[in-house]
C-alpha cells in the first residue's frame, strides 16, 4: 500500500501531465500454443516487447477498457488469471530536470504488476482504486520507453470482493462469484504520467467546520514529500476567479479559512446553483520566495449532521431519490468512457434524482468530480460485495481498501455516506466483530460522513446494524420473493423498514428493489417482465415510501439500476440483468418517465 498521498494527477505551472491512453499490445498466454499461464514470468515477457515474443500472438487493446468484450473470442471474455499489455512511449530530455516522474494507474482489475524498461515500479490488488509510484530513476530521458502490465483477475476467498476459482472438467479454469454483475478486466481507466518538483504536495485534507449563509470555514491539512522547510501560501477563489480568503508566508502546514457570504455547495434540485466549488491554490515557496509546488484542488462548503432521525446538509433534511447503478456498458464494459458518463449524467438530471450509490465499488474519478460539480450525492461503496466468507486476510485487504477510497475521495462534497459492503452474509457470528471492525477502520479515517452497510439478510439475524450510522436495506418484493403478487408490496416494505428501525433507532434508506423488465414486452394485466409490471411494482413501492416518509426516519429510496448491465452467464438473466429503468444503450423504458414524475414531485415538496 502506497503511504503517501493520491491526489489526482492536476496540471500547473509545476507539474505536466501526459496521457499513456491509447492502443497497447496485449497478450492472453493460455489462447497461445503454449498454454502454460505462468509462460510470460517463466520467459521475462518484461524484458522485451511483447510483439517481439516469438509464436503469441499480439492483439491491439484499447485502453481504458475492459478486455472481455473487444474480441470475439470467447477464451478471451471469459479467461481466468494473467494476461499482458505493453507499450512504448517517450520522455522528454527535459524532464530529467523536471524534479520526479509519477506513474498513476487511475484502476486496473484486479490486480496488477508493473514494469519500466524491465524493471519492477509497483504492484497493487482491489480493482476500482487508484495506484502510483514514483518512476524518476527507472526511465531514459530523452529516449523510447516502454512500460509492461501484467494484470490479474482471479477473484480469491481473500480478494475484495471474493469468489473462487474450479477447474471444469475440460481443464480450463472458471471463476465462480456471489454477485451478478460481469467480472470485467483490464485497465479499466486512464494511465497518467506527470510531474513534480522534488520538493512537492502530496497530500490536500479539506474539511468544512460550519456553512451558514453568512459565514463558513474550512479546515485543511497539507503534506509534502522532499524538504519540509517551506512555506505555504493557501489561496481560496471563487468560481468568477476572485480571491475570497487567502493565508500568506506561513509555515504551518495546517490551517483555516474563513468565507463570508459564501456559497454553499447545494445537491441539484434543493438550490438554483447546486454543485457550487471554490478552487484552493496550494503554493508551496522556498525560503527565497520562489514557487516551488503547486496544486489546486476544488472545495465545496458543506457540513453533513444526521441524528436517529434524520441526516441534514448545512441544517436541511436530506430526502434521498435515486438509483443503484453500475459501471458498465456495450463493448467497453467498465472501461471508462467520457460520452458515457457525460449521458448518464444527462438522464440522472432529466429523471431528477439528487443521489446514487456507486454499486458496487468506488467509480472513476471524472465520474465522481462531475457529481461533485453538479450537485448529485454519492453513496460511496467499497468493492467488499457479497462477502460470504469472513477471515482476517480479508478484513486487511477490506480495511486497505476503505483506506484508498476514503484517501481518493475524502474531499468530496459529493460524497455524503460511505458504503462498508453490500450484501454481505451478515447473519454469521463472525459478521460482528468483522464489521465493527471495519466501521471503527472507516470512523478512524473521517468522521463527517455517516456510516453504512448495505443489508439483505432480515433484521432479526443481522449481526453489523448496531455499528454503521444509517441503516440500509435491499428487498426484491414481488420479483425474487412473492413474484408476481404486487399486493404484498406495501405492507411488507413498510413493515420491514419500520422493524429496522424500531430495532436500531437509526434512520432507514431502501437501497435497492425492482424488477427485470425487457423493453418492448407489453402485458395488460401486468405480467412479470413486462414494462407494465416494473411501472406497477414502482408505484406499490412509492405508496409505502409516501407513508414511511411520514413517519419521520425513511430518507431515501433508490431503484435497481440506473440501467441494464452485463452479469455472470446465468440462466435468470437474459442478456444481462434487465432490472434498468434504461437500456444499456441509456433509452428510457417506461419506467423512466413514471420515475421522472415522482422524483421531480419528491423535489418539489422537500425544496
Ligand atoms: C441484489 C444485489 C445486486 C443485484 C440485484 C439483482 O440484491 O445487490 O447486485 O444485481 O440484487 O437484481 O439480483
Amino acid at each position: 500500500i502506497h503511504k503517501g498521498g493520491i491526489l489526482y494527477p492536476r496540471e500547473s505551472e509545476t507539474r505536466q501531465v501526459v496521457s499513456l491512453d491509447g492502443i497497447w499490445n496485449f497478450i492472453v498466454p493460455e489462447v497461445n500454443s503454449s498454454k502454460n499461464p505462468l509462460v510470460g514470468f517463466e520467459q521475462h515477457w518484461y524484458k522485451r516487447e511483447l510483439t517481439q515474443i516469438p509464436d503469441v500472438t499480439v492483439i491491439p487493446m484499447p485502453v481504458p477498457s475492459s478486455y472481455n468484450d473487444i474480441t470475439t473470442d470467447w477464451r478471451i471474455r471469459d479467461h481466468v488469471g494473467l494476461v499482458w499489455y505493453d507499450r512504448n512511449f517517450f520522455v522528454p530530455k527535459y524532464w530529467s530536470e523536471a524534479g520526479r516522474v509519477w506513474l498513476r494507474f487511475e484502476a486496473v482489475s484486479y490486480a496488477a504488476q508493473v514494469w519500466i524498461n524491465g524493471q519492477i515500479v509497483m504492484s497493487h490488488e482491489i480493482g476500482h482504486l487508484p495506484f502510483l509510484a514514483e518512476i524518476t530513476s527507472y526511465l531514459k530521458y530523452g529516449k523510447e520507453n516502454r512500460i509492461t502490465v501484467a494484470v490479474d483477475n482471479t477473484l480469491l476467498p481473500d480478494t475484495v470482493p471474493q469468489g473462487k476459482v474450479i477447474e471444469l472438467e475440460s481443464g480450463r479454469l472458471q471463476q465462480t462469484i456471489t454477485f451478478d454483475f460481469f467480472n470485467y478486466a483490464g485497465i479499466h481507466r486512464p494511465v497518467k504520467l506527470y510531474t513534480t518538483p522534488k520538493t512537492y504536495i502530496d497530500d490536500v485534507t479539506v474539511v468544512t467546520m460550519e456553512a451558514t449563509n453568512e459565514i463558513a470555514r474550512i479546515k485543511y491539512n497539507i503534506t509534502i514529500g522532499g524538504t519540509s522547510d517551506m512555506k505555504y501560501q493557501i489561496t481560496l477563489s471563487d468560481n468568477s476567479k476572485n480571491v475570497v480568503a487567502k493565508n500568506e508566508d506561513i509555515s504551518e502546514s495546517l490551517g483555516t479559512l474563513t468565507i463570508e457570504n459564501p456559497n454553499l455547495w447545494w445537491p441539484y434540485l434543493m438550490d438554483p446553483n447546486p454543485g457550487y466549488l471554490y478552487s484552493m491554490e496550494i503554493v508551496l515557496l522556498d525560503s527565497y520566495g520562489e514557487v516551488v509546488d503547486k496544486y489546486i484542488q476544488p472545495v465545496g462548503l458543506r457540513v453533513l449532521s444526521w441524528s436517529n432521525t434524520s441526516f441534514s446538509i448545512n441544517g436541511r433534511p436530506l430526502y434521498l431519490h435515486g438509483f443503484g447503478r453500475h459501471e458498465d456498458s456495450d463493448i467497453r464494459g467498465k472501461g471508462l468512457d467520457l460520452p458515457l458518463i457525460i449521458r448518464d449524467y444527462n438522464l440522472i438530471k432529466w429523471v431528477g434524482a439528487n443521489a446514487y450509490r456507486t454499486s458496487h465499488y468506488p467509480y472513476a474519478e471524472e465520474i465522481m468530480d462531475l457529481a461533485d460539480q453538479m450537485g448529485i450525492m454519492i453513496i460511496d461503496e467499497c468493492p467488499g460485495v457479497n462477502i460470504e466468507i469472513f477471515s482476517e486476510t480479508l478484513l486487511k485487504k477490506h480495511k486497505v481498501s476503505l483506506t484508498e477510497m476514503i484517501k481518493r475521495d475524502k474531499n468530496r462534497p459529493a460524497v455524503i455516506m460511505w458504503s462498508a459492503a453490500n450484501e454481505p452474509r451478515t447473519q454469521y457470528p463472525a459478521a460482528k466483530e468483522y464489521f465493527r471492525q471495519v466501521i471503527e477502520h472507516i470512523k478512524s479515517l473521517d468522521t463527517t460522513r455517516p456510516t453504512t452497510i448495505v443489508e439483505s439478510q432480515g433484521v432479526n439475524i443481522v449481526q453489523s446494524s448496531e455499528y454503521v450510522d444509517i441503516v440500509s436495506f435491499n428487498r426484491y418484493n414481488a420479483w425474487y420473493s412473492n413474484e408476481g403478487n404486487l399486493d404484498v408490496v406495501i405492507s411488507r416494505v413498510v413493515n420491514e423498514a419500520t422493524a429496522w428501525h424500531n430495532k436500531f433507532n437509526k434512520t432507514v434508506i431502501m437501497q435497492e428493489y425492482g424488477a427485470d423488465t425487457l423493453e418492448g414486452l407489453h402485458f395488460s394485466p401486468s405480467f412479470i417482465w413486462s414494462e407494465e409490471y416494473q411501472v406497477e411494482l414502482m408505484s406499490k413501492h412509492f405508496e409505502a415510501f409516501d407513508y414511511l416518509r411520514n413517519q419521520g426516519f425513511f430518507i431515501g429510496e433508490f431503484i435497481w439500476n440506473f440501467a441494464d448491465f452485463k452479469t455472470r452467464q446465468d440462466y435468470t438473466r437474459v442478456g444481462g440483468n434487465k432490472k434498468g429503468i434504461f437500456t444499456r444503450s441509456r433509452q428510457p423504458k417506461s419506467s423512466a418517465h413514471f420515475l421522472r414524475r415522482r422524483y421531480w414531485n419528491l423535489a418539489k415538496e422537500f425544496y
